[in-house]
C-alpha cells in the first residue's frame, strides 16, 4: 500500500534541515537576499551530512532517500532559497558521482563535496546557444594522441555556484557527428589552467545563489576525470535532471509555504470589525486554494521521488511535478501579493523575496514548456 508517510530515516533527515535552518541559517536568511554567498551556511549544512543527503556515510553522507532528500531541500528553501539551490545542485553532482563514478573518483571529488572541504560543486550543461535544446551544445572535448588527457574548449552559462565550486561537471563533445550520444561528461578541477570565470549574473530573486558564466580554453582533462564511458554524458545529464526537478518542485513549495505563511501572520494580525481577514470569503477562497495547490503539488513531488527510490524510471513523474509544483509556487507567490498589506509588498520582506525567488523555479533544471516535451514524450512512448 502506498502511503505517502516518510519512515523514521526520512523524518530524521528532514528533522536535521529543519532545525539548521530554522536556527543558524534563519539568522543569516536576510544577508544572503542582500547578495551575500551563504558559503558558512553550506558548510554547515555539510556538518551535517546534508551535502549529500543520498551518499553513504562513510564518505561523509546521510545514505538517506531520494523522499528525504526532497523533504530536506523543502525545509531549507522555507528558510532560504538560495542556500537551497547551492545545495539542490551539489548534492545532484554528488548523486552523479555516486551513480556514475569509480571508487578512485569518489574518494578525490565525492568525498571533499560531502565534508565541506568543497564549498559546492556545479553543473555545467547550459551554453549561450544551448539551453533547452541541451544536446545541441558546443563546447568540445579533444583526446590527445597519447590518449591521456582531453582539452576542452567552450563557454558554458547560468552555472549556479560555478565560481566557488570545487568541482566542475562538465558536459562536452567528444564526437560532434554522434548527437546526444556524442556527449561526454567530465569533472572538472577548477584550478586548472584555461579555466576562466566570467560574469556574476545580477538576478531578481536567490540573490545569495552564485551565477556565473565559464570559460574552457583548452582546459586539460585527465582521462581519468571523464565520468562514465565516452558518449554517455547526455545521459548522465538527464539522469540527474530527472532527479534535480523533484529538488526544484521542493524548493517551490518551500518558497510557497515561506508565503503562505507570511500571508496567514500578516492577515492575523490586521483585524477589520474585529474579525480576521482571513474570514472574509474572498481571502478565505484565495487562502484554500493556494494551500490546496502546493499540497497536491507536493503528493507529486513525493511520488515521483519514491519511485526513483524504488528505482523506476521516473522522468514523466519528475516532470509532471517539478512544471506542477513550480507553477503553483508561482500562483501561491502572486496570490500572497495581492492579500499582503503595504508592508508586505518591500521587496525585503517575507512575501516580497518568496515572489522574487519563485520565478526561476519555472525555468532552470528545464523551463515548464521543456517538461511539457518530456511528459507528452513519454506518453507518447508508453502508448
Ligand atoms: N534518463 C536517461 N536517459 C535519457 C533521459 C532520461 N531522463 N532522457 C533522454 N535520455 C536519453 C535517450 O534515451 C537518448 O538515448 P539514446 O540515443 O541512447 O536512445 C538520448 O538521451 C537522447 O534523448 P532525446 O532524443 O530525448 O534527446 P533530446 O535532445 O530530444 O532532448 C529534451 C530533449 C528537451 C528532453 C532535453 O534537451 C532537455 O531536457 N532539455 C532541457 C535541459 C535542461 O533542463 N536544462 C537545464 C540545465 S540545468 S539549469
Amino acid at each position: 500500500m502506498m502511503d505517502f508517510l516518510p519512515n523514521a530515516d526520512e523524518l530524521r533527515i528532514q528533522g536535521l534541515a529543519r532545525s539548521y535552518a530554522r536556527g543558524p541559517l534563519a539568522e543569516r536568511a536576510a544577508a544572503h537576499d542582500a547578495g551575500a554567498f551563504p558559503t558558512a551556511s553550506v558548510l554547515g549544512l555539510a556538518g551535517f551530512g546534508l551535502m549529500g543527503i543520498k551518499s553513504p556515510v562513510a564518505l561523509g553522507g546521510l545514505g538517506g532517500t531520494n523522499v528525504a532528500y526532497v523533504l530536506a531541500i523543502r525545509e531549507v528553501a522555507q528558510v532560504c532559497a538560495s542556500t537551497a539551490v547551492t545545495m539542490a545542485v551539489t548534492n545532484m553532482v554528488g548523486d552523479m558521482l555516486l551513480q556514475f563514478g569509480t571508487a578512485a573518483q569518489q574518494e578525490r571529488w565525492l568525498r571533499p563535496l560531502l565534508t565541506g572541504a568543497f564549498t559546492a560543486g556545479a553543473f555545467a550543461l547550459t551554453e549561450p546557444s544551448a539551453g533547452s535544446d541541451a544536446a545541441s551544445l558546443g563546447t568540445k572535448a579533444v583526446l590527445s594522441d597519447d590518449g591521456n588527457t582531453y582539452a576542452l574548449t567552450g563557454t558554458k552559462m547560468w552555472i549556479t555556484s560555478g565560481d566557488v565550486a570545487g568541482v566542475i561537471l562538465v558536459m562536452a563533445k567528444t564526437d560532434a557527428d554522434a548527437g546526444a550520444r556524442g556527449i561526454s561528461a567530465f569533472l572538472v578541477d577548477p584550478a586548472s589552467a584555461g579555466f576562466s570565470v566570467g560574469r556574476h549574473e545580477q538576478k531578481m530573486g536567490l540573490k545569495g545563489s552564485s551565477t556565473v558564466s565559464l570559460t574552457f580554453d583548452g582546459v586539460k582533462v585527465p582521462v581519468e576525470d571523464r565520468l562514465g564511458p565516452e558518449g554517455i554524458g547526455f545521459r548522465i545529464a538527464m539522469t540527474a535532471l530527472d532527479g534535480g526537478r523533484c529538488g526544484i518542485g521542493a524548493q517551490a513549495l518551500g518558497i510557497a509555504q515561506a508565503s503562505l505563511d507570511a500571508v496567514l501572520a500578516s492577515m492575523a494580525a490586521r483585524k477589520r470589525d474585529d474579525r480576521a481577514l482571513g474570514t472574509d470569503q474572498a481571502a478565505a477562497f484565495r487562502i484554500a486554494d493556494m494551500a490546496t495547490r502546493m499540497e497536491a503539488a507536493w503528493l507529486m513531488v513525493l511520488r515521483a521521488s519514491a519511485l526513483k527510490d524504488a528505482g523506476q524510471r521516473m522522468s514523466r513523474e519528475a516532470a509532471m511535478a517539478k512544471v506542477f509544483a513550480t507553477e503553483a509556487a508561482g500562483f501561491v507567490t502572486k496570490t500572497a501579493m495581492g492579500l499582503a498589506s503595504a508592508a508586505d509588498l518591500r521587496t525585503d520582506s517575507p512575501i516580497g523575496r518568496a515572489y522574487r525567488d519563485a520565478r526561476v523555479a519555472r525555468i532552470y533544471e528545464g523551463t515548464s514548456e521543456v517538461q511539457r516535451i518530456v511528459i507528452a514524450r513519454e506518453l507518447v512512448r508508453a502508448s
